[in-house]
């Protein structure tokens, strides 16, 4: 109907401006290559783009150490050229959002330089500041035990002024202070209203849930007594003021009828998750859970875990738990995604990557995980390269050397550091990140199988390595051959589009949540259902399907050509139209 928002039923690709296009041959992706391939982009049939922080940066958490919210990082291009990038994508028909980081700043931010040059500095407060702590022994302890994001305590001491500030990200990303009016207003108008005014259609709003901080910082419980200080999720995400401060954000977004998405992690209760996407709430269009994608991680260290080590049934647990918000029992929204630039690539996670030696699987792997995340309901996030079924860097290469993310890089030199006695520790650690790091998804984007994929010059020298499989596993290879993977998404989103009630708005049942190889689900809508049938397996599995399909059907989608109804091949998948 005419008052459904466009965002409901849209696809959004995501673009890592780093890693997508490089314009100039200085090995660092840019804005008017990212213009270059709108077309590209255009031509899978996406609504919309959501390009990564592109603003002036340090750059030690790619971006999200944000120093001036009005420039752009240089390499990168001109706030000339993002004007240029928003007309370029309007003209095409699609919109564009960009990423809003307003939890903390760079410590290189001009607010930041001010407010630690001085106590009495006016600018003092709008970072959180606090004394130390003194044992009897006189040794200084930090103002609380919480651990930051990417490891080592969440304070940092301040030699000049003998305070410590919080950041809950990287030591260089300081927590700004909501709890100042004058705080806000000067993010709102830098950060939110600058943009806005150049006529972006929306923002994807960056840890969406951790603005509000308990002002009496209690020590978080101690999960893990090896470390020295503890993950405090549960403690500052979704504090006391955070909905208040969403109304006020929503007040300026709605003049301008700005969609966004807010990056909400920790939220395990579905009813803390409707309060901010809520639609007579008013404050965010619609959120990222993060159920589906932690799956398989540790509880205190993230990367405290061994490869594939997840269950189907936990799986699905996670997608009817989340699926339950967009069902039509709730007046809230949310999304569906697999990738982003902060996860593995989603065949080395959930089905096989290798594309030089098992080509055959991997397509077919990449095709079901496709129809999987595209067939449930909520807003579908796409992020490059996953259209063409890019996979994790092969687990041989040296993480100090190929490894570019503080996250990776802080917590191999942690378990270097602190797990000497334990023989078997690196190794588990390498095993961890080469299966889970952040580096996966920021690799450069593969082209073609020129030198350097096509993603820069030949002779220049990528800010991160290009796969080995690039000659086999790129864009140019698969552009115009039907079976390919990049064509089956474009298919994809085309059917998914065409029946739009049913992929992003309809009702999600698993058939048998107990079945750890086989995920059977239906999605109801008023006139018709789907059910979708996928083999997480690379063995044949036999099935049922006969039961769910009652009545008359067709096939949309699937992976192999017979389509028997008693077996799954190995990674099959299938999309059934009941009607
Ligand atoms: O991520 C915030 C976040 O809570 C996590 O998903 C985080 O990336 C992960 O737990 C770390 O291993 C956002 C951005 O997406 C991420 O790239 C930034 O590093 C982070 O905020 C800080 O701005
Ligand atoms: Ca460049």
């Amino acid at each position: 109907s005419s008052s459904t928002p466009w965002w409901k039923t849209a696809a959004i690709y995501q673009i890592y401006p780093a890693s997508f296009k490089d314009s100039n041959g200085d090995g660092i992706g840019d804005l008017p290559g990212i213009i270059g391939k709108l077309d590209y982009i255009q031509s899978l049939g996406v609504d919309a783009i959501w390009l990564c922080p592109m603003y002036d940066s340090p750059q030690h958490d790619m971006g999200y150490d944000i120093s001036d919210y009005e420039a752009v990082y240089a390499p990168y291009g001109t706030v000339a050229d993002v004007e240029t990038l928003i007309a370029a994508c309007h003209e095409r028909g699609m919109r564009i959002l960009l990423d809003l980081v307003i939890n903390h700043t760079s410590d290189q931010h001009a607010w930041f330089k001010e407010s630690r040059s001085s106590k009495t500095n006016p600018k003092r407060n709008w970072y959180i500041w606090r004394p130390a702590r003194y044992d009897a022994d006189g040794t200084r302890r930090p103002p609380n035990n919480w651990r930051s994001t990417f490891g080592g305590s969440a304070w940092e001491w301040d030699e000049e002024t003998q305070e410590y500030y919080l950041h809950l990200f990287a030591v260089q990303q300081p927590d700004l202070n909501w709890e100042l009016s004058e705080t806000r207003v000067a993010i709102y108008e830098s950060a939110v209203e600058f943009w806005l005014r150049k006529g972006i259609d929306g923002f994807r709003v960056d840890t969406v849930n951790m603005y509000s901080k308990p002002l009496d910082f209690p020590d978080a419980p101690v999960i893990d007594p090896t470390l020295d200080c503890q993950p405090a999720y549960s403690l500052y995400c979704n504090g006391p003021r955070i909905h208040e401060f969403l109304r006020e954000l929503g007040h300026i977004l709605q003049r301008y009828n700005a969609m966004t998405v807010g990056e909400l992690p920790h939220t395990p209760r579905m009813a803390d998750v409707l309060d901010y996407v809520s639609a007579k709430q008013k404050q965010l269009s619609m959120v990222f859970q993060f159920d589906l994608v932690d799956i398989g991680f540790g509880a205190g260290l993230r990367y405290d875990t061994s490869p594939r080590n997840w269950t189907l049934s936990d799986l699905r647990a996670r997608v009817a738990r989340t699926q339950a918000l967009v069902d039509g029992s709730t007046d809230g929204w949310s999304t569906t995604f697999l990738e982003n630039h902060d996860q593995a690539r989603s065949v080395s996670r959930f089905g096989c990557d290798d594309a030089v030696t098992h080509p055959e699987l991997w397509e077919r792997s990449a095709k079901m995980l496709a129809m999987f995340v595209a067939s449930l309901s909520g807003t579908l996030f796409v992020y490059q390269g996953q259209e063409i079924g890019m996979a994790n860097a092969p687990a041989d290469w040296d993480i100090e050397e190929e490894y570019k993310d503080l996250d990776s890089l802080n917590y191999y030199n942690y378990v270097k550091e602190h797990r000497r006695d334990d023989p078997g520790a690196l190794a588990r650690a390498k095993a961890a990140l080469a299966h889970l790091a952040r580096d996966h998804g920021r690799m450069p984007m593969q082209w073609d199988a020129t030198p350097n994929a096509g993603f820069t010059t030949a002779s220049a020298k990528p800010w991160m390595r290009v796969h080995d499989n690039y000659p086999t596993l790129n864009v140019k290879r698969q552009v115009h051959r039907p079976a390919s993977v990049l064509a089956f998404w474009r298919e994809l989103l085309r059917v998914r589009r065409a029946n739009a009630a049913v992929f992003a708005e309809g009702v999600f049942a698993d058939t048998d949540a107990s079945n750890e190889a086989v995920f059977v689900f239906e999605k109801r809508a008023v006139q018709q259902k789907l059910v979708v049938a996928l083999n997480f397996t690379a063995d044949r599995q036999v099935v049922d399907l006969a039961a769910s399909l009652g009545g008359t059907y067709k096939t949309l989608l699937k992976n192999y050509e017979e389509e028997p109804l008693d077996a799954l091949q190995p990674y099959e998948g299938r999309i059934y139209l009941v009607q």
